[in-house]
């Protein structure tokens, strides 16, 4: 098994048998001895959730049998390995995803029905873990997932917030945020290291000592906080391999206050210590805009630099100078959140490791690689100077050293171009002197990655173009992808069941490119059948969901037109709305013969908006007054419904995609990076309505513009139709349904004002009303294609079989490639 020889690996190998055994009767065995030992309940009776809580655990022992055969096993190839670094991460639930993943799913289900549960009933018990906002967050999640599938070296670094994204609650259709203590039930799918702790320091003042007849800075910390480490085991589908998500969650240390307890105020010296804590206590729920709180760059740097603390740990276990670190290390930076590790590596070599300036910034330039996540320069995270000078002083300092080199050697470049100079400085002067973490980002990676192939244009052309006409080189993407395990496996069982009988394998679900031979069978009758069936299956389901959360039966044959995601101006939910109200408006106007020529639509929206986007929350509401409006007119029946759903999560997610029709994902172009969203409802066999931004683009190369509804603006045309203000032309519709929501015909007028106000002509920045009408006869295209049952049919299958190259599998391995270079080392115990 290529494990060497010797004594150690002879015990090692006879070690073997002691694995866990997988058959119905021993799982059934392992989840009562946690039912009765675990979960301390009697094995006589227990109930659904208790019957999850060991079901859970007895998967986690089979999880972190794997977790330490990788790390053995990996410890003995010491292969270069690639550490990702995000600050959030939303997985979802674990239990059906991790059953499926090590193959033991059937015999679960098995075990538990013997014990008179039923799996899909028992998984429900599970909340999410929700340690993200939003896409960025996901696709970390989708691609721990993938590295771990295609046996990469991969670690997961990030923070175990107690309090996840909060959880949307509908109140007279507004918005309110409840907190998401979700660790309240205790979390089974997390190993708490209490053996692997750091202390991470904060504030004090940088002195300067004498050192080897010279002088060295050295930082003297005011405040000392402990990382904890907590393991979450990453397994991958059809290999043994399970890597680890470690997050980090502050403790109290010993090493403050001791002073307190000495002069006698022990209840004040208590309280400090616990706000220790209040680092890992929250997640920030603003999808982009940083506003330079002190907390906030407290969790960066702490995250950092336990991190970093880990990875130089295992590095040094095996090697005794830095001069291999950049062969056996690949930091990923998952946008600038964890940028403050460049800084903490270079003081880490200089300060602590006496390393010279020249030898630490060599090594940190070959490990670095930063994947931007943004679009725009007004959403680029800024530090401002000040707070980071207190809490960070000697990262300060280290920051303005490199940016003086950067500075001094552009010079030599570009000569006194002082505007450009000032642009591209990793500091920028102005009322708020400020860092700025992109530049800072790029000015010590080796590689900057865009996640899609028109975000590249844009890095190129708009955001970081001062960047790339000076090192064009750096500058690639990987367009994002999403795991087909979670996608399609996990959320779309019956699917998963139809294309694998078609394509007489299991194997596509580790081998994404069979998909592609779907296309085969887009013609065949037997199929079409098959494939509608499954559809209807899932739409039921989702009708059901709709029904117990909503109270509002939706008719099953009518077209499931999906909007979910957050809510943004820039992602045009307002414009669906109106799209809405115009369908009614025409409802409402025809003859009633002619009404039954209307396609019946459920409009589906959901997401949740940053607490302070008042906009966003706006948008909320107005969804939820059209909808009583539309859902209790008689007029309108089953023609037309609006649901709202709310509190959207990874769970929810999982049922809505696979009972889609048609998805819609309609920002102005030019504003989402990537999008990766749409393709999970392209995996799902959903159709979309989109416009040409993101990865929409090459979605659209892959199945052909004729299979999706396209509408809306060109990239190319967006600034110049920006330009003409408020000689744009509007189509008189959109005129008609903005004066409806302005006249109160949904009520709350004067709430509904600045939201009409933000797309009056002149000040529609996001171009909802030019593309309106565009934007209706997509909608229009949609109806026809949707009666042609076939047609619909053959686009859906077509849509699935096209998603393959939007696989983070795909995603990951390009990475691992081009930018990381790493390579697969399976476990092959
Ligand atoms: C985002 C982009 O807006 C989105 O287009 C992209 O798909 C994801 C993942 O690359 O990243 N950037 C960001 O800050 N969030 C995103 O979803 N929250």
């Amino acid at each position: 098994v290529g494990l060497g020889s010797g004594a150690k690996t002879e015990r090692m190998l006879g070690l073997m048998d002691r694995f866990l055994k997988n058959d119905p009767a021993s799982l059934q065995k392992d989840i009562l001895d946690h039912v009765e030992y675990t979960v301390a309940r009697s094995r006589f009776s227990f109930d659904d959730f208790e019957a999850y809580q060991a079901l859970a655990h007895s998967v986690r022992d089979r999880l972190i049998e794997r977790c330490h055969d990788t790390q053995i096993y990996l410890k003995m190839k010491d292969p270069k390995r690639i550490y990702f670094l995000s600050l959030e991460y939303l997985m979802g639930r674990s239990l059906s995803n991790s059953v499926i993943n090590l193959g033991v799913r059937d015999q679960y289900a098995e075990a538990l029905s013997q014990l008179g549960f039923e799996f899909e009933v028992v998984a429900e018990q599970e909340g999410d873990a929700a340690l993200g906002n939003g896409g960025l967050a996901r696709l970390s999640a989708c691609q721990m997932d993938s590295l771990a599938t295609l046996d990469y070296p991969a670690w997961g670094y990030g923070l175990r917030y107690q309090y996840g994204l909060f959880r949307q609650v509908i109140l007279d259709g507004y918005q309110h945020e409840q907190p998401d203590y979700w660790l309240n039930f205790g979390n089974p799918w997390e190993i708490e290291r209490i053996h692997v702790t750091y202390p991470v320091k904060f504030y004090g003042t940088v002195e300067e000592v004498d050192f080897n007849g010279g002088k060295q800075k050295v930082w003297v910390p005011g405040e000392t906080v402990e990382a904890v480490a907590y393991d979450n085991p990453i397994p991958g589908y059809g290999t043994r391999n399970t890597i680890t998500l470690r997050l980090w969650a502050a403790k109290p240390s010993d090493q403050n206050n001791m002073e307190s307890y000495n002069t006698g105020d022990y209840i004040n010296a208590v309280v400090d210590r616990q706000r220790a804590e209040t680092i890992s206590s929250v997640l920030y729920p603003d999808d982009r805009s940083y506003q330079g709180k002190e907390l906030r760059l407290k969790q960066q740097y702490f995250f950092v630099s336990a991190s970093l603390q880990d990875i130089i740990r295992r590095y040094k276990d095996t090697h005794n100078n830095f001069d291999d670190f950049p062969d056996k290390v690949a930091l990923q930076l998952n946008d600038t959140q964890p940028s403050l590790v460049i800084a903490e590596l270079m003081r880490v070599l200089v300060d602590e490791e006496n390393l010279v300036w020249s030898k630490a910034w060599d090594i940190v330039c070959k490990v670095f690689s930063f994947t931007t996540h943004t679009v725009s320069r007004d959403n680029l995270e800024k530090v401002p100077v000040d707070l980071l000078g207190s809490l960070l002083p000697r990262h300060l300092q280290i920051i303005y050293d490199i940016n003086f080199k950067f500075i001094d050697d552009l010079k030599k470049k570009i000569g006194t171009d002082y505007d450009r100079l000032s642009r591209m400085s990793v500091v920028e002067e102005g009322a708020v002197k400020s860092i700025r973490m992109a530049n800072l980002s790029i000015v010590c990676a080796h590689t900057v990655n865009g996640v899609s192939r028109v975000h590249w244009e844009l890095l190129k052309t708009r955001i970081f173009k001062d960047f790339y006409e000076l090192w064009p080189h750096k500058f690639h993407y990987k367009t994002n992808g999403v795991t087909q395990r979670r996608w399609i496996v996990v959320s779309n069982p019956n699917l998963c069941s139809l294309i694998s009988k078609w394509l007489g394998t299991e194997a596509w679900i580790r081998e994404v490119d069979l998909l592609a031979g779907l296309r085969e069978h887009a013609a065949d009758a037997e199929l079409y059948r098959e494939w509608k069936t499954v559809r209807m299956v899932n739409k039921m389901r989702l009708a059901e969901y709709i029904e117990a959360m909503s109270g509002i039966k939706v008719n099953v044959n009518a077209m499931f037109d999906v909007q979910i995601k957050r809510i943004h101006e820039y992602k045009r939910q307002f414009l669906n709305i109106l799209g809405i109200i115009h369908r009614y408006d025409c409802i409402k106007n025809m003859e009633k013969n002619d009404r039954r020529k209307v396609v019946p639509r459920v409009c589906i929206i959901g997401g949740k908006a940053a607490p302070g986007y008042e906009i966003a929350k706006k948008v909320i509401k107005l969804c939820h007054a059209v909808a009583s409006k539309i859902n209790n007119d008689p007029d309108v029946g089953d023609l037309l419904k609006l649901v709202f759903i709310p509190d959207y999560n990874v769970s929810v997610a999982e049922l809505v995609i696979p009972g889609a029709d048609l998805s819609q994902h309609i920002s102005t172009a030019g504003h989402e990076a990537s999008g990766t969203g749409i393709m999970k409802f392209l995996m799902n066999g959903c159709l979309l309505l989109a416009t040409a931004d993101g990865s929409t683009v090459e979605i659209m190369e892959e199945l052909g513009a004729e299979n999706m509804f396209l509408f809306g603006a060109k990239l190319h045309e967006v600034p110049v139709l920006r330009e003409k203000g408020q000689n744009l032309k509007v189509p008189l519709q959109f005129a008609r349904v903005v004066r409806m929501v302005r006249d109160g015909y949904f009520g709350f007028q004067e709430h509904f004002k600045s939201l009409c106000d933000s797309v009056e002509s002149g000040n529609d920045f996001y171009l909802v009303g030019y593309d309106f009408e565009s934007y209706l006869e997509a909608q229009a295209a949609a109806d026809k294609a949707f009666v042609d049952e076939e047609k619909w049919c053959r686009m859906s299958i077509l849509s699935t079989a096209g998603s393959a190259r939007f696989s983070s599998d795909r995603t990951m391995e390009e990475y691992a490639e081009k930018t990381w270079g790493i390579k697969p080392c399976r476990c092959p115990f």
